[in-house]
């Protein structure tokens, strides 16, 4: 399974075109609208979010609520695009007009693609490049993991995400006990926080840096339940799932990091103290008494749940601008202010997870290829009870 994204921040639409889902999966708008509305949440979001009510259009591969088994394609409109009309036009310009459109980007923001974008492409409009690097990207990437959620509810497997930390607030979860326990909690906090406490914090922490036209970062984390034991690969670097799983994390535009269950903590412990012991049990099959590596072992899941956590960074545009240099001139310059989020974070998550259920819901379709949404359903659950036996 693959898929493609295409889509400026101000232009027409985001599209998605999604390829090798099996036929018969049931997907409706619905599915992937209710996700698109987590991603547009967030205390912290700046004016983009009010304009935009994304809603995705679906263009092709599904019929009467199923999928055909034919590219699935998704559209997202951009509300904004009638006021970037000539600015962000396919057609080419006349000198007159060329001149009207005066939003051209000499001045390249720390932190951001511009000006190395704009030394790859040749662009000395570096509005070629913010247009795409923009996170804006991200909503049909949220989209096409819609679909693979889709994907993941009909065997069984959930998945969800919280943040765990903004501007160095860090969320209490010893209380978390299951994904849907997670979903709960998380929903009803304007930071995705599960602890109220923390959450009030972390939304104090953002109205700091807002006042201070100043941007903070923040941990997110995803967990998935419900995947068996050995998916994934020992014995190929590429088809390694937490590797997928960690590129995909770092693919997030600002994400920095990432680590699986414990992570950077096990540098400071004893094997002893990492590893987790393996039980059975008739009822459960294999089981680990912890879950301390984040349900990893050998680039295959251990079939307990996918715990991963990433880093997001501050935002690097600012409202109190870092010096920079105007390519034009070059003479030191303040970096130009678009409109901008003072902390993405709590839509970071949500964006984390489309893409951490994406990657487990492609390695599940690469291992137990099947046509059909019937078959493929079969093929787990038959391998579920051989893997509860073995
Ligand atoms: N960067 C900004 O400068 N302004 C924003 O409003 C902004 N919003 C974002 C929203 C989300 C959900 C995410 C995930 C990121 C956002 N970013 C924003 C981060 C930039 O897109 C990112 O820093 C930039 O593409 C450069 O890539 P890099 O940070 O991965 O090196």
């Amino acid at each position: 399974m693959r898929y493609l994204t295409a889509g400026e921040s101000h232009g027409p639409q985001l599209t998605t075109i999604i390829e090798g889902l099996p036929a018969g999966l049931l997907l409706a708008s619905e599915d992937i609208n209710k996700h698109l509305t987590r991603r547009q949440k967030g205390y912290g979001r700046g004016r983009r979010m009010q304009i935009e009510t994304d809603q995705a259009q679906i263009q092709s591969g599904i019929r009467h609520g199923k999928t055909l088994g034919s590219p699935v394609a998704l559209v997202v409109e951009n509300k904004d695009w009638k006021h970037w009309t000539k600015i962000m036009g396919a057609e080419s310009l006349s000198e007159d007009e060329a001149e009207e459109v005066k939003r051209k980007v000499t001045r390249p923001r720390p932190g951001h693609a511009d000006l190395n974008g704009g030394i790859k492409y040749g662009h000395r409009d570096m509005r070629n490049v913010l247009e795409r690097s923009s996170a804006r990207e991200t909503t049909v990437r949220v989209a096409a993991g819609a679909v693979a959620q889709k994907l993941l509810e009909e065997l069984g497997i959930n998945v969800s995400c919280h943040v765990k930390e903004i501007g160095g607030v860090r969320a209490n979860t010893d209380d978390l006990h299951s994904v849907e326990e997670i979903r709960r909690r998380a929903e009803n906090s304007e930071v995705r926080c599960v602890d109220p406490e923390a959450s009030e914090k972390m939304k104090e922490a953002i109205d700091l840096a807002k006042k201070k036209g100043d941007t903070i970062g923040g941990v997110v984390e995803v967990v998935i339940e419900g995947v068996p034991a050995g998916v994934g690969s020992y014995v190929h670097y590429d088809r390694k799932l937490d590797a997928k799983i960690a590129a995909a994390i770092m693919s997030i535009n600002a994400f920095k990091g990432v680590e699986f269950g414990m992570g950077f903590e096990m540098a400071k412990r004893f094997g002893s103290q990492v590893h987790d012991e393996i039980a059975w049990s008739e009822e459960s099959g294999y089981t680990r008494k912890t879950n301390r590596l984040g349900g990893f072992e050998g680039g295959m899941t251990t079939g307990m749940p996918i715990v991963v956590r990433g880093v997001m960074k501050p935002i690097p545009t600012l409202y109190k601008p870092l010096e920079s240099v105007d390519i034009e001139t070059k003479q030191p310059f303040t970096a130009s202010i678009e409109r901008s989020d003072s902390c993405a974070v709590p839509a970071a998550a949500v964006v984390a997870e489309a893409v951490v259920a994406w990657e487990v819901a492609a390695a599940l379709v690469e291992q137990f290829e099947s046509d059909r949404m019937d078959h493929f359903i079969h093929r787990i659950n038959d391998y579920r009870d051989y893997a509860k036996g073995f």
